[in-house]
């Protein structure tokens, strides 16, 4: 069988380190609720475009969402009470966005997977005060993808996305606009972002009360901001961008009929060739766009999205529209430079679960550079999970500021959905995962466990990366000053404050 018509069948980790195995581990339910339709997000409206330059105005709020029949849950937004709309980013144009938050406390705007400098990036060092805004201005040159927003603030990273703050981010290039892929938005293109969440007393989500230092999850899960969708398939070959949006759950998706689909690209870019499934496993913050083609099934069928054995969505088939897409066989060409002769290997070994968790045993600090990187240099990082596979957890580990090439998984071939750009890899226990890493910005970035209550737990660190012809100081903020924000905004005294990620640091007595 040549490799084209090979379908693999298996998720490819190590099923005793699934979460389904963690003492904490929230098993999915089917909800009790009638099918609602899908929620598909809109494409957010810029706020001008020229041939050059596209200007966006995003803003954090907080409202209340018609999640659950009865009483409204109380959300967090983007332009919307709930997630957002998708921001779609040309490649090659100059893009302005205006961020404002309108929230009762500080956050801030990470581009996960979005090529920048540390400035723009988002991370803990750059927030916005309730009240305020800021211009982010850059240029939009990577490949084509699905990313996504969330904010990430730590140590409150986790609860704001729970409360909402997340969203798709659609980079186009003329590449992708080339070839001939399912592309019509809402119809046969659809974003889904996997959730999930415990619907407390009248409908309220409680972070507080659902926390676990390995990861707050519910046992509902919430697709777009929907509970128990369905949606009508209008066509035969639909394509899915799946982002893994939930704090700790891992997604093992497989469809009614183990109906074979083809995923085309990874987190940063395409795939070089589309790979067939059954089976997908996608750890927090990854992402798959896949094509799911529908032919053998007729008007009033219905097809079910899976995790594990809990349906999380219904697709209603109807009369197919002319459908002329295709999925060719080359996808992309991998451009990664060559890896720079004499630099050392950078080893982040991931150690820990609950409240011990750490990079290279120590916990995250915001004013200690972890390692450094030039500019334009590419270099080997080798991650390593030192959980026992005896009762380890996989951690998915992503960067900021780049996307990576997989090179091998304890020496052997990466897995063949990794042949694209990433930005977020799993890493089993006892695993070692080497990657080929390279920097086109200027920044402090951080890198850590993508289990967002782990990155809140210190299970981060930060690389500085310089570029020698413009050596720049960056400005690092400190925690006391975050804390101090919180506080103040929560109307609390700083000792008082109860930051999901706090408990990590004082019960290992530390001090953030
Ligand atoms: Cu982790």
């Amino acid at each position: 069988m040549s490799e084209e018509d090979k379908v693999y069948k298996d998720y490819f980790y190590y099923e005793p380190a699934f979460n389904t195995h963690d003492g904490g581990y929230v098993p999915l339910e089917e909800p009790n609720i009638p099918q609602q339709k899908l929620k598909i997000p809109e494409p957010l409206k810029p706020d001008k475009e020229t041939d050059t330059d596209m200007y966006y105005t995003v803003i954090s709020e907080a409202g209340e969402s018609q999640i659950m029949p009865g009483i409204k849950t109380k959300t967090w937004g983007y332009n919307q009470p709930l997630l957002g709309k998708t921001i779609i980013f040309k490649r090659s144009k100059n893009i302005h966005v205006t961020v404002k938050n309108e929230l009762p406390e500080l956050t801030t705007y990470h581009w996960h997977g979005l090529n920048v400098s540390g400035d723009i990036d988002g991370g803990c060092h750059t927030p916005v005060y309730p009240g305020e805004s800021k211009v982010l201005n850059f240029k939009c040159d990577q490949p084509a993808a699905t990313l996504w927003l969330h904010a990430h603030p730590c140590p409150s990273t986790a609860e704001q996305v729970w409360h909402g703050l997340a969203t798709a981010v659609v980079v186009k290039d003329e590449h992708e606009a080339s070839l001939p892929l399912p592309r019509n938005y809402g119809v046969d293109d659809i974003p889904l972002i996997l959730q999930d969440r415990r619907f407390h007393e009248d409908n309220q989500w409680d972070y507080h009360k659902d926390y676990d230092p390995d990861g707050v999850q519910g046992p509902t899960a919430m697709i777009n901001g929907t509970v128990n969708p369905y949606f009508d398939v209008t066509t035969q070959k639909v394509r899915f961008r799946i982002l893994d949006g939930a704090n700790r759950r891992e997604w093992r998706l497989h469809f009614s009929d183990d109906l074979e689909f083809t995923q085309i690209t990874g987190d940063g870019s395409l795939l070089t060739h589309p790979v067939k499934f059954t089976h997908l496993m996608l750890t927090c913050a990854e992402r798959a766009e896949i094509v799911v083609d529908f032919s053998n099934y007729k008007p009033g069928d219905e097809v079910i999205l899976y995790s594990d054995d809990v349906p999380i969505v219904h697709f209603r088939i109807h009369e197919f529209a002319k459908d002329d897409s295709k999925i060719p066989n080359d996808l992309f060409k991998m451009n990664a430079p060559e890896v720079t002769p004499d630099t050392p290997t950078h080893k982040i070994v991931m150690s820990g679960m609950d409240e011990e968790v750490a990079i290279n045993d120590k916990k995250f600090n915001m004013q200690r550079i972890d390692t450094k990187q030039t500019l334009g240099s590419c270099e080997i990082w080798e991650v390593t999970n030192s959980n026992d596979c005896d009762g380890g957890m996989i951690h998915p580990y992503h960067m900021h500021g780049c996307l990576f090439q997989v090179l091998s998984r304890d020496g052997k071939e990466p897995y063949p959905n990794e042949t694209g750009l990433k930005d977020t890899i799993a890493v089993d226990p006892n695993e070692t995962v080497k990657l080929k890493v390279w920097f086109d910005h200027p920044g402090v970035f951080m890198y850590h466990c993508h289990i967002i209550e782990h990155e809140d737990g210190g299970m981060m660190a930060q690389i500085e990366v310089q570029d020698p012809k413009n050596p720049q100081k960056f400005n690092l903020m400190d925690m006391d000053t975050l804390m101090n924000a919180f506080a103040k905004e929560r109307g609390v005294k700083p000792s008082e404050l109860n930051l999901g990620g706090m408990e990590c640091y004082d019960k290992m007595n530390m001090k953030m």
